[in-house]
């Protein structure tokens, strides 16, 4: 049977260290099909918040952080774009790496949300970062969910 590479279930814990592009724009996909070209820009121009003391944890190349990333909490950005219901979020990479949320885990009411991050540590993240990038801050066993280079996201 081939083999194929799904980015929602990536298997390789081999963090790539490279950015797939210079471009930080990325596609948003609604739930009607509808799309929208988001630029930092736009993420600049949403409500801030920052949350410290997040870490990347990798398997087989240690942890790094603590750090603290601030951008635009995800239930935030979805409901910016989208006012209606709305169940799961799958965010890939331009290197085809990617996770899926649920609009429950996005939406929990906590002081460590889910973020698409611009700085950390109070200066901007740059490309090299992961510029933009997922930041889950509850994943603290692994990083999977942690998505450098965000390139598209679907809302379902
Ligand atoms: N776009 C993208 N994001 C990614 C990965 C990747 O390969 N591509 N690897 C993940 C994995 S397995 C790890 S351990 C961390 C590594 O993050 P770091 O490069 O900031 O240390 O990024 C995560 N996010
Ligand atoms: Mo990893």
């Amino acid at each position: 049977m081939a083999h194929t590479h799904d980015p929602l279930n990536p298997h390789s814990h081999d963090p790539n260290p490279a950015p797939p592009s210079e471009n930080t724009d990325f596609q948003t996909t609604l739930p009607n099909g509808e799309t929208r070209i988001i630029t930092l820009d736009d993420l600049r121009g949403l409500p801030q918040t920052t949350v410290p003391d997040c870490y990347i944890v990798t398997t087989g190349h240690g942890t790094s952080g603590p750090f603290a990333f601030g951008g635009v909490r995800f239930a935030d950005f979805v409901h910016h774009l989208w006012d209606g219901k709305w169940n799961v979020a799958e965010i890939i990479s331009g290197d085809g790496f990617g996770t899926r949320l649920t609009a429950d885990e996005a939406n929990a009411s906590t002081s460590r949300p889910i973020l698409l991050a611009i700085t950390i540590d109070d200066r901007p993240l740059t490309r090299a970062d992961g510029l933009v990038r997922l930041i889950v801050p509850s994943e603290t066993d692994d990083a999977l969910k942690q998505v450098k280079w965000v390139g598209a996201i679907k809302i379902v």
